[in-house]
Parts: C-alpha cells; structure tokens; sequence
C-alpha cells in the first residue's frame, strides 16, 4: 500500500481506479433474491422494456397506448428498440445503459440482431449471472424493496427460503400508508387489526405486522415513496400511521425509515407503470419530523432537482437524517455530478452517493459504471482543490473516502 501523498497531476487517475475498483452497497433497487425465480428480471427483453424505455419510445410511437401493451414482452421489445435505437440515436441515459450493459458483457448490437443476442441470454444460468452482473458492476451487497402486500412476492416469505447473503431486505409499506381504506382490510384478514378505525388497538395491530414482517426478511430498513403533498404535522391518516405505529416500530428495531418523497403515481396513466411524474416535496414538512423525533433515525432521498440543496443543509442540522442516492430521474450524469459535488460541499463524506434503482438484473452494471465516471470526476476535483490548500493525500485515504461514500457512510449510520 501505497501511503506517499499523490502528486497533482497523478490524481485523476488515481481517483478514478479507485472509484471504479470500490465494491458497492446497492442500498435501493428492485431486484431479487433469485430464490424468488421469475420475480429477478434479467436478459434483454427486459432491459428494453425498463418503464424508463417505455416512456421515451412513446415520444416517437404513433400508435395507440393500448395497442403497444397488448403486444408480447419481445414485440414490445422490438418496438422500442427500432424507435430508440433504430430511427434514432440512442442518446439518453436509459438508452445508453443498454448500450453499456451490452457492451460491458461483450456483445455487440451493431453487428449481431436481437435474436441472436436473445440467444446469448437465453444460454446463461440466472444464478452464475447474478455473480457475473455484480461483478462487473463491483456491487458487494444488494438491497431489495419488499413488500408484504404483493400477491406474488408473499408467499415466497411465507414458505420459506435459503437467503442468498448479497441479497437484503427492506420492508416496503406503500399501501400501509398511502391505500388504508383497502389496506385495513388485508391486515384484519391477517388477523392484525379488527376495524379500520386508527385507535391504539389498530396502531398495536399494526405494530405487530411491522415486527413480524421486519424479522421475517431480516429487514435493514423500512420504507415509503411519498407524494410531494406530503405535509407534516397532520392529522392525515397516513401522517398518523407514521407517528403511532411506524416510528415506534422504528425506534423499537433501530432500523431507520426511508423516505422516498415527489413522486406524483400515475401523472398518465395511459403509460401504466411509466407514468409517473415528480413534484418539488416540502422539506419543511421532514425537518419537523426530524425534530420531533431524535431518536428515529432517517433515509432521505428526493425526486426533485429542486429539493437538493435544502436536502443538504437538513442533513446539516439533524444527524438523524442520512441522505442517499440519486433517485429515478435525477439518475442522469447532468443531476448526479451538481448533486454528488453539492452534498460532498455541504456534507462531506457523510452520506451515499448513489445507488442504483435497477429493476432488472443486468442495469447495475450500467447504473454504477456511467455513476462511477461522474463521482471519480467530482471527487478528483475536489481532492486537487485540498492539494491546493496544501493537504496531500494518499491513496489509501481514497480508497477509505470511496468505501465511505458507496456503503460504509451508510453502514455507520445504520450502526448508531
Ligand atoms: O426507479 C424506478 O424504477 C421507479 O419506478 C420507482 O420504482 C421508484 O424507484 C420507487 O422506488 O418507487
Ligand atoms: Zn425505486
């Protein structure tokens, strides 16, 4: 090991080696454990019809909604890549993803055609694969969003499996909060709760759901997407749910609640699942929760551009509050380098970058690898600027700085 301090001109390579060298903590996607079988999306019918795809590919579509979705997963397939990769230069990030993703596993889309590239995925062992993606990607560890809700993922929990140990779990609560007037009902049939009134039988109800389901997926963390009219103090039920039963829960486990606020579900619901949009959240709303209850700790990452800098300077004040990740459409290399270069500015090494969001198996090696470039250049830039002011620093102080800000920053926090 190396302990000399970098000259100048040695550090963007340094930088770089060592960010692209650093194992990851995926602390937010939706993968799978792959002893949930077909539930871990994988190969290249699904890279392509990543809702991500399916939004813009409707920018150049000129049929009708219903018509695309009725179509089989590789029709839709070959229509998305002939309006996205065909007609048009694949320039966006959710474009380019596949090209690196490709790319990265040594095919080759300008010589050989689908078929035969589906012929590619369709020899490889999801098992063997899972290993392959991850290595590429240097992701050491994968956080999955589970939910008790889901008819298909359920029963999985509930018979039992072997847990592949690179695969956590955290407890996704969406419906909880956001749908009781159906919700209730599922936890009375659950024989948690007798009605749907919000009264301490029903806040313990559903406490005891929320510690059975914590220890049956050895959840690391609870969490909710929020609408951006999420406003706290309240007397909305969900707000009511979070005080008497969430928190509590929370603080008994020492787990954190992850906040996920500014998605607006459902903006066109005629692109069913990629029709979601964004609005700036009220951070004023969360600096109140964080006030209120010291002893919970928070995960906190917005939607809107427009939410980050006042994100940073929360943090700032509450050191129950960690801030993570580039969520969904600030996930593009414009959004992550002024947000990675504001939060190591306002935050330092006390908080995570990224994580990936990826929804099928293959995408972590383009989500990581194009973050990667952009965190190696925001951090060589800043180490050049501690050069300047005199402070060297040595390459196993990168490396410490690397591992902090892709897991270990998260890890410690978790830990407190
Ligand atoms: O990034 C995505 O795939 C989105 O569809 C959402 O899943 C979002 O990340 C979420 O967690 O709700
Ligand atoms: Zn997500």
């Amino acid at each position: 090991m190396n302990t000399d301090f970098l000259p100048l001109k040695e550090l963007p390579g340094v930088v770089s080696r060592v960010v692209s060298e650093t194992e990851a903590m995926d602390i937010h996607t939706h993968l799978y454990d792959p002893a949930f079988g077909d539930l871990l999306l994988w190969g290249l019918d699904d890279l392509l019809v990543y809702h991500y795809l399916v939004a813009e590919a409707f920018r150049y579509f000129d049929f009708p909604h219903d018509e695309f979705f009725s179509l089989s997963k590789s029709q839709q397939a070959e229509r998305i890549w002939d309006a996205l990769f065909v007609r048009n230069s694949p320039i966006s990030e959710a474009c380019r993803g596949v090209l690196t993703t490709l790319n990265a596993l040594g095919l080759d889309p300008r010589k050989q055609d689908l078929a035969s590239l589906r012929n590619w995925f369709a020899g490889q062992d999801p098992r063997d694969y899972v290993g392959r993606c991850m290595e590429l990607a240097k992701v050491k560890s994968i956080c999955m969003t589970n939910s008790p809700f889901d008819d298909l993922e359920r029963p999985v929990w509930e018979k039992g499996f072997e847990r592949d140990p690179r695969f956590t779990a955290a407890l996704s609560i969406d419906p909880l909060l956001r749908e009781w007037e159906s919700c209730w009902k599922q936890l009375s049939d659950w024989g948690y709760i007798d009605s749907a009134d919000l009264n301490e039988a029903t806040f313990s109800g559903i406490r005891r759901f929320l510690s059975d389901w914590t220890e049956k997926m050895d959840a690391r963390f609870l969490m909710v997407s929020l609408p951006p009219t999420f406003r706290y103090p309240d007397e909305s039920v969900c707000v009511r749910i979070i005080r008497e039963a969430i928190l509590p829960h929370c603080r008994e486990a020492g787990l954190p609640f992850a906040l996920m606020p500014g998605v607006k579900r459902g903006v066109n619901p005629l692109l069913r699942m990629a029709g979601d949009g964004l609005a700036k959240c009220d951070m004023e709303s969360f600096e109140r929760l964080f006030a209120e209850f010291p002893q919970n700790k928070f995960l906190l990452t917005a939607l809107s551009s427009e939410n980050q800098h006042e994100l940073c300077v929360a943090a700032r004040k509450f050191n129950n509050l960690h801030v993570f990740g580039c969520w969904w459409f600030t996930n593009i290399p414009s959004i992550i380098e002024e947000m990675s270069r504001m939060r190591l500015e306002l935050i330092g090494m006390s908080v995570t970058l990224q994580h990936s969001d990826a929804r099928v198996m293959d995408q972590v090696i383009y989500k990581w690898g194009h973050s990667r470039r952009v965190i190696a250049k925001v951090l060589t830039e800043k180490y050049e600027d501690l050069n300047r002011a005199g402070w060297g620093v040595t390459e196993e102080e990168i490396r410490r700085d690397a591992g902090q800000l892709m897991g270990g920053a998260y890890e410690a926090f978790c830990a407190k």
